[in-house]
């Protein structure tokens, strides 16, 4: 099947944090080749890997100077070439980060190509994602360049067709080495409107988010590469409605497969800004993913995700990480893995690692969390509730090192970790998951399988049932006759609804049933029926 993407199960690594094999406390291609067989294990199909390329790390990979070297510290290129061999001989895959919104600003490009980029003698108003002006003066040139993220992510011109041009080149030698896809950084972003208007209050969002120019740009992407292998796309698109996605993930477009929509992402906090974190509204995020389920039925594709590098920790977001962690995380994966779309498993969500709470900022090493620290106690806020927000909303929440055993460091490194473990690695960590016979790891593992068995979770049609209810997600799956009933409590307290349960039951997270006339359940209980 051409689109072998849509009954593929995908996992996320992030390099730095996942496995390191030579005691320099950083994660690197060999320590990943050393953990292949655990992901094959899992049942794992397709593996996205964040940035290995050379860089400075500014923003840990995804600032990048050099498109055609590995970053020293996870290896080289031969290492890369084996990791690539190695994850096929295990019958698997390889997507690839593509970052082509911007670069390092020690890229090359930068140095000797000023028309690859964006330079103004007078900024605008627009603020960076990461705090601060978007815009960085330039000394030399006298003016200055547009920046969306850090001031060393200098953005790129798309409006320059030979820029694009050694884009679509640098895609084509990743491609035919043999890698196979491309998850697209912002790729929502690429297209500015020309006039780079003045955004309220500083918000450039709707001049640089879905541009004008974006369906062309990815268009032309495909037709002059991606068409010319069997490999799969996810666009990383902030700020994209399922109106969007339908034109970006309708195959008839040729664009991209499927997109990452960071909607669901945003129910917990307030509209100004992700720090300003509030508790999830049920009600909100069902009618949110049914939209989405919705609007791309028969005509694109969803990806499914609770989490990855940017995101904290689901469990301990929509969960309950102390007295029900292994509910509610097996809750929350039936959840997300029954509806129709690509799963993406984030590295660690499998044991269901939780958020860290680090005592002092200065355990901290995410730019953005680090510069809206210091933008905010600047402006008066304290510390302790800066504190506060970063343990809840910090994008090191999902970077801690991987908790594979519960010896000396986790048996993540043999020297200092670049950025500290999580205490609870001595009673979360993967040795003890494959230890027990009932684990999260086990759980995702045998969610994994029924993908592989039941296509009813690829091609079944979904239908929200009892959606007044303010602690209970269920839903159907149903397809000529056959249906599957997913029924999800979100919460800490029973909930009893009068359905007549039909059929067996295909997965549930607790060992027996309460009750076969009525449905019941107890605490982040979640049971699937199929008939
Ligand atoms: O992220 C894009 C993005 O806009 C957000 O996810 C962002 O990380 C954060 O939520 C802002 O509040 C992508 C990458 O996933 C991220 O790691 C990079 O830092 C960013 O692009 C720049 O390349
Ligand atoms: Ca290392």
């Amino acid at each position: 099947m051409q689109e072998w993407w849509k009954k593929a199960t995908v996992y996320q690594i992030y390099p730095r944090s996942f496995n390191d094999s030579n005691g320099d406390g950083v994660g690197d291609l060999q320590g990943i080749i050393e953990k292949l067989d655990y992901l094959k294990g899992l049942g794992i199909d397709l593996i996205w890997l964040s940035p290995i390329y050379d860089s400075p790390n500014d923003d840990n990979g995804y600032d990048i100077r050099d498109y055609y070297s590995i970053n020293p510290e996870f290896g080289t290129m031969e290492d890369f070439d084996q990791l690539l061999d190695e994850v096929h001989k295990r019958g698997m895959k390889l997507m690839m980060d593509l970052v082509v919104n911007h670069t390092s600003d020690e890229h090359q490009w930068f140095k000797d190509h000023e028309d690859y980029y964006i330079w103004r003698e007078k900024p605008n108003n627009w603020q960076s994602i990461f705090g601060g002006s978007a815009w960085e003066y330039n000394q030399e040139k006298g003016k200055y360049y547009l920046h969306l993220f850090s001031k060393k992510q200098p953005d790129l011109n798309w409006e320059n067709p030979e820029l694009r041009q050694r884009i679509y080149d640098m895609m084509h030698w990743w491609l035919q080495k043999g890698v196979d896809g491309f998850r697209m950084d912002v790729i929502n972003f690429i297209s500015k409107h020309p006039g780079l208007p003045d955004g309220p209050n500083g918000d450039g969002s709707t001049y640089f988010m879905n541009g004008p120019r974006i369906h062309e740009f990815l268009r032309e992407m495909n037709d002059e590469v991606l068409s010319h292998y069997n490999c799969v796309t996810v666009g990383e698109m902030p700020g994209t409605t399922p109106e969007d996605a339908q034109i970006y993930t309708n195959p008839y477009n040729r664009e991209v497969n499927m997109i990452f929509t960071f909607e669901h992402m945003d129910l917990d906090h307030g509209p100004e800004e992700k720090w300003d974190y509030k508790p999830l509204n049920l009600t909100d995020l069902k009618e949110n993913l049914e939209k989405w389920q919705h609007a791309l039925y028969d005509i694109g594709w969803n990806s499914l995700y609770w989490n990855n590098h940017d995101q904290p920790r689901v469990v301990s977001r929509f969960g309950n990480d102390t007295n029900y962690r292994y509910e509610s995380a097996t809750m929350l994966a039936t959840c997300l893995h029954f509806l129709q779309g690509t799963p993406y498993i984030y590295q660690g969500e499998e044991i269901g690692m939780t958020n860290v709470k680090f005592p002092t900022i200065n355990e901290y090493k995410d730019i953005e969390t680090l510069n809206m620290f210091e933008e905010k106690k600047k402006k008066g806020t304290s510390e302790s509730d800066l504190l506060d927000q970063v343990h809840y909303v910090s994008r090191d929440n999902a970077r801690t090192p991987i908790q594979w055993t519960a010896k000396k460091q986790a048996s993540f490194t043999t020297g200092t970790p670049w950025i500290k473990l999580n205490p609870n690695f001595t009673h979360i960590n993967v040795e003890s998951d494959l230890n027990n016979k009932q684990s999260i790891y086990s759980y995702y593992k045998h969610l994994i399988s029924l993908r592989k068995e039941v296509d009813l979770i690829t091609t079944g049609k979904f239908r929200l049932i009892h959606r007044e209810h303010s602690n209970l997600f269920a839903y159907k799956r149903e397809e000529e006759g056959r249906t599957l009933t997913v029924y999800c409590n979100f919460s800490d307290q029973t909930i009893v609804v009068n359905d007549d349960p039909k059929g067996d039951v295909l997965i549930q997270n607790y060992e027996d049933l309460v009750s076969n006339e009525l449905i019941k359940l107890r605490p982040y209980e979640s049971i699937v029926y199929k008939h």
